[in-house]
């Protein structure tokens, strides 16, 4: 995996713009570099519809060679043959998912340097570290976490890949990237943008 994937991830499904596909593709052609579908939450897409959303998320990334990355479902992720798939500690173990797709890209939320180990140790190829500022946009997320930690597993880990989550802006981003982050992982602050490119170069 190339870690300038990580630059500027945007995360999103239905659940956070009101025309998704639209905000997709304005984000793909400012300069993303990196999509995670993740269709989570109340009133999310289900059944065909999810599917067939996922489809076309992932057609757009492909017209912009931006990897395509599924948040927690792996039957999807294979069926859909996604670059690859992000996992939290409460989903399927990763090593699973890598023993199926070896040339997959597998992401891993790590809150703590014994997940953030057991992620290196069981062959993830990144992982996001947050929330870092309070976040509005996962409603079970873990309280904020702050900049310690990143730092602290960016000095334990000097070459491995970390992707910054959680309340990232652009203003705080560039502490972000400081504090060790190869890139800031993001929800609302492009869906809300009303100025993409000036968001997008203030996040890179
Ligand atoms: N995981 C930890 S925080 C978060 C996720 C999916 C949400 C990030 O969204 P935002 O709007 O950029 O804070
Ligand atoms: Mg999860």
């Amino acid at each position: 995996m190339n870690r300038n994937m990580l630059n500027v991830y945007f995360i999103m499904g239905t659940q956070n713009s009101q025309e998704p596909l639209e905000t997709l593709k304005k984000a793909l052609q400012t300069g993303i570099s990196c999509f995670q579908f993740r269709e989570k939450g109340e009133g999310c897409l289900t059944g065909a519809a999810y599917e067939a959303f996922a489809f076309a998320c992932q057609k757009l990334c492909k017209a912009y060679n931006v990897p395509f990355i599924v948040n927690d479902d792996i039957e999807l992720a294979l069926k859909m043959d996604a670059d690859g798939i992000h996992v939290g500690q409460d989903d399927v173990i990763i090593t699973e998912f890598r023993s199926l797709a070896k040339d997959k890209i597998v992401g891993v939320s790590v809150h703590n340097e014994q997940e953030l180990a057991q992620a290196v140790r069981n062959g993830a190829d990144y992982v996001g570290i947050g929330p870092i500022y309070p976040t509005k946009s996962k409603h079970d997320a873990k309280p904020p976490a702050g900049l310690d930690f990143l730092q602290t597993a960016r000095k334990q880990y000097p070459h491995f890949p970390i992707v910054g989550i959680g309340g990232i802006d652009e203003h705080n981003a560039h502490k972000v990237r400081a504090s060790g982050a190869d890139g800031v992982a993001v929800i609302s602050v492009i869906c809300e943008s009303a100025d993409l490119k000036k968001t997008i170069q203030k996040l890179s």
